[in-house]
């Protein structure tokens, strides 16, 4: 294990202090956004991160080792390479790309179980993959789902993509026993929108709540984390009427073009993208900071 994982001296010694931390995924800046504003993005959610007072680790898997905290050149040389070129990395995959000596990006199951291994329980990222609309025919349901049943490291992201199903989506996290928690409003928020339409499962309002109940899961034995869905701050958010026709038409014509499997998500991100002239991509990155913010006050907690 010594060898799998290679820590940067400012986690390894935030862990061995009892400093928080909180776990940054890579799948976000390889296949989730643009460069060069990924790059930007990625230091921004770690500056984010020192302000509240917690060390940011963004993990990614640099030539078969598992990096916990990446140096400015490793998180510059990941963010200019083209997303084809890069593994996206889930549980299915980990432990083959470490073993092929490959580079890959790490998804929130992926993330979830690096996070895990390296002792953080607190983790920051846009919105988690869930259950795609159709999925009672492709069956394309996200392994993050299950990775929150089974890891325990609570997650903050912004809801999961409005481009899948949500109230599905809600169903699994439930029958796995994935409690979700909305901080600070009745709603689960839908990513770029605040307001998804449905009633979100928890609300807690207060981060040392939300420290507290992880706390009480695994004093009971639960295995798994938390789901913590953060509204996108109300400046930034595009209203959900402005956004349902923007994910129809993208889903159409992922349909149309056979889009499949890992590819689904990043192509309808960069479809919105365009349909949208930017506009998703300035509320992506709002909401990310957002997390940031929320985790690293969870972590301290
Ligand atoms: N959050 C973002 N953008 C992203 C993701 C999260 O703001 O691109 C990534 C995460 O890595 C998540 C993945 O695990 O999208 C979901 O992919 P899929 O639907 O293929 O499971």
């Amino acid at each position: 294990m010594k060898d799998l994982l290679a820590f940067s001296p400012e986690v390894e010694a935030a862990l061995a202090t009892g400093k928080p931390v909180v776990a940054l995924e890579s799948t976000i800046i390889t296949h989730g956004m643009p460069y060069p504003q990924n790059l930007d993005v990625a230091r921004k959610v770690e500056a984010t991160v020192r302000d509240g007072g917690a060390v940011p680790a963004t993990i990614a898997v640099i030539k078969g080792q598992i990096h916990i905290g990446l140096d400015d050149a490793t998180l510059e040389a990941l963010a200019a390479t083209p997303g084809d070129q890069v593994m996206k990395l889930s549980r299915a995959d980990l432990a083959a790309c470490c073993a092929m000596g490959r580079t890959g990006a790490t998804t929130v199951a992926a993330t979830m179980i690096c996070a895990a291994l390296a002792g953080i329980r607190v983790f920051a990222t846009g919105g988690i993959g869930g259950v795609h609309r159709g999925a009672e025919l492709s069956f394309d349901i996200s392994a993050d789902l299950q990775e929150l049943a089974l890891t325990p490291v609570t997650v903050v992201a912004a809801g999961a993509k409005a481009i899948l199903d949500l109230p599905k989506t809600l169903e699994v996290l439930e029958t796995l026993g994935v409690p979700v928690i909305a901080f600070g409003q009745d709603q689960l928020p839908a990513f770029w929108s605040r307001d998804s339409g449905l009633a979100a499962p928890l609300r807690m309002d207060d981060p040392a709540q939300i420290a507290a109940a992880a706390r009480m899961r695994a004093e009971l034995g639960l295995s798994g984390g938390q789901l913590v869905v953060n509204p996108i701050p109300e400046a930034c958010e595009i209203p959900r009427a402005t956004m349902i026709p923007v994910v129809e038409q993208a889903l159409a014509e992922a349909e149309d073009q056979g889009i499949a499997a890992k590819s689904v998500t990043p192509f309808l991100l960069q479809r919105i993208f365009e349909l949208t002239d930017g506009r998703s991509l300035d509320a992506n990155i709002a909401l990310v900071l957002n997390n940031a913010r929320l985790a690293a006050r969870i972590a301290a907690a």
